[in-house]
């Protein structure tokens, strides 16, 4: 499946791995990357100087195209911006906000940038200032949502740009992949199927978490605060929702959730930590390898499309 993405990218599947907070280091990175697909690292909350030794690592382990997504909500964001130039990285990807500010640096640079939006109107907002993609993104995904479906976004950007779209949100297996080229996407980006990768260094208990979970075992937290986040329910979206309902403030719910999503990944405490996921996670029933995932998910797609 050769899409204006895989060319774009330089890459053989149109699948990129979601750059997932504490999830997406370099050596999952590189596996999607050696397995055909795109890699990203999620540099998230950690210090510049840790992302560039994880892209360091990465090119260690990949002579493919791997990327780096910058999460907006960082107070560091600018310096990972400019690591990034440093690094020669090819590609970025940014999520919970508005990368404008940042754009012309990354365009002088050759980066290809591809901005994860989760409305029309931003999506339009990234192709006037030079966005080369977009990640369309649905609620249904794990971590900082927005409040529209894939199903009903992706076709709502694709009609408002002309720059290619990728899909995210729900979307685990060749079906989602079929689906998602059906609404227009030229591409998908695919984060929980990766939590649950062989390459994956997540707590095993937090992949567990993720095989285990059902359809209806995700729930989200902190629409309160104006930053709404889906994790698999457990003891600690309990005790959040029930301040939330008691009107807590910012502060008190911040105490909460400050390094759950660490524990949760690293030491595997999926009671008091936040295990973020998808909605697609009761569809995911074992780990598999990057490799086994991206050929088998194109395989299926590549049928169900007939190519
Ligand atoms: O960014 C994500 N997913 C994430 S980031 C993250 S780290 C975090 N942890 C706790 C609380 C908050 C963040 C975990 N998961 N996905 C991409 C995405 N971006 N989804 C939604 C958005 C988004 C939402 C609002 C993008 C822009 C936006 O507003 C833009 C504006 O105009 O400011």
């Amino acid at each position: 499946m050769k899409t204006e993405i895989t060319n774009l990218l330089g890459i053989e599947y149109p699948i990129i791995q979601g750059g997932m907070a504490w999830v997406a280091e370099h050596n999952l990175a590189a596996a999607v990357s050696n397995a055909g697909g795109l890699g990203l690292i999620g540099a998230a909350s950690a210090p510049p100087e840790i992302v560039r030794e994880e892209i360091k690592k990465c090119k260690a382990l990949t002579d493919k195209p791997f990327g780096v997504n910058v999460m907006l909500l960082n107070p560091n964001a600018e310096e990972v911006a400019k690591v990034i130039i440093e690094e020669g990285v090819k590609v970025v990807t940014t999520g919970a906000g508005n990368p404008s500010k940042f754009m012309a640096m990354w365009k002088e640079a050759g980066v290809k940038v591809i901005p994860v939006v989760a409305s029309v109107a931003l999506a339009r907002m990234m192709e006037r200032a030079g966005a080369d993609a977009v990640v369309a993104e649905g609620m249904e995904s794990g971590g900082h949502i927005g409040s529209t479906t894939t199903m009903s976004l992706v076709p709502q950007v694709v009609d408002a740009v002309n720059i290619p779209v990728i899909a995210a949100g729900g979307i685990a297996d060749g079906r989602g992949v079929a689906a998602a080229y059906m609404l227009g996407a030229k591409a998908v980006q695919m984060g929980t199927r990766f939590v649950v990768a062989k390459e994956s260094i997540v707590h095993e208990n937090y992949k567990n978490k993720v095989i285990k979970a059902s359809d209806i075992d995700s729930v989200i937290t902190g629409a309160s605060t104006g930053h709404p986040v889906r994790s698999i329910r457990n003891k600690m979206t309990r005790e959040y929702i029930k301040l939330e309902e008691s009107g807590a403030d910012f502060m008190e719910l911040e105490q909460l959730t400050l390094g759950s999503l660490r524990s949760a990944v690293m030491d595997g405490d999926v009671v008091n930590g936040t295990v973020m996921a998808g909605q697609i996670s009761g569809l995911i029933k074992e780990e598999k390898s990057c490799e086994e995932i991206i050929k088998e998910i194109m395989h299926d797609a590549d049928a169900l499309l007939g190519l």
